[in-house]
């Protein structure tokens, strides 16, 4: 069974207007699509590899051949970036974060302003490509660290409880080269629900099951 492009868990206009329909429908069904399509050109070659997630591949990319890895490492990142990244958003969404991570978020950056100033000006200081996350290790203790391209947190051996896409295909029609202002206007439409799932399956140790993360 090949990797397969997960639906939007809604309609492609639901998050306007922090993100327009036209964006989210060349974000979903274009660049995400591309990424899956891609990762599963890659592992034709490569059988062996058939049985694994794609959360799986990118956790040890050292163990997938040579010839794949770039093709793994971007695309099988940017599936599974992008398989977070609709369900850690939703309509009507936003608001002070809730539950345990909202306690996280307080006990390590003071407070939830100063934790979205420095995630903001970190997913502007990222340059070019890349993503911004609050990443958690297994003992709890999170960080906010940006990637290039289409990396996880997977790969340095962190899981990543939530990110933000900044690539400009995340934002460009609507916000143009104003980055800061769409980062701003991104915490409109978080899921905390979602995010506070994540949290948990990486205190419970289970984030390989988690069936939040992207699978085949
Ligand atoms: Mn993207």
């Amino acid at each position: 069974m090949a990797h397969e492009l997960p639906p939007l868990p809604y309609s492609y206009d639901a998050l306007e207007p922090t993100i327009d329909k036209q964006t989210m429908t060349l974000h979903h069904d274009m660049h995400h699509g591309a990424y899956v399509k891609n990762l599963n050109a890659a592992i034709e070659k490569h059988p062996e590899l058939a049985s694994k997630s794609a959360d799986e591949l990118i956790r040890d990319l050292n163990a997938v051949p040579e010839d794949i890895r770039a093709a793994v490492r971007n695309n099988g990142g940017g599936h599974v970036n992008h398989s977070m990244f609709w369900k850690i958003m939703k309509p009507k969404g936003g608001g002070d974060p809730s539950g345990e991570i909202a306690q996280v978020i307080q006990k390590t950056f003071g407070n939830f302003n100063d934790f979205k100033t420095k995630f903001n000006d970190a997913g502007t200081k990222q340059f070019g490509s890349g993503w911004v996350w609050l990443a958690g290790k297994s003992s709890g203790e999170v960080q906010i660290v940006t990637t290039p391209n289409q990396d996880n947190p997977l790969s340095q051996g962190l899981f990543p409880i939530f990110g933000n896409d900044v690539w400009e295909h995340a934002y460009y029609l609507k916000y143009n080269n104003r980055r800061p202002e769409y980062l701003a206007a991104w915490w409109n439409v978080l899921n905390w629900d979602e995010i506070n799932n994540r949290y948990k399956a990486l205190k419970s140790g289970k984030t390989t099951q988690e069936p939040a993360l992207a699978h085949r």
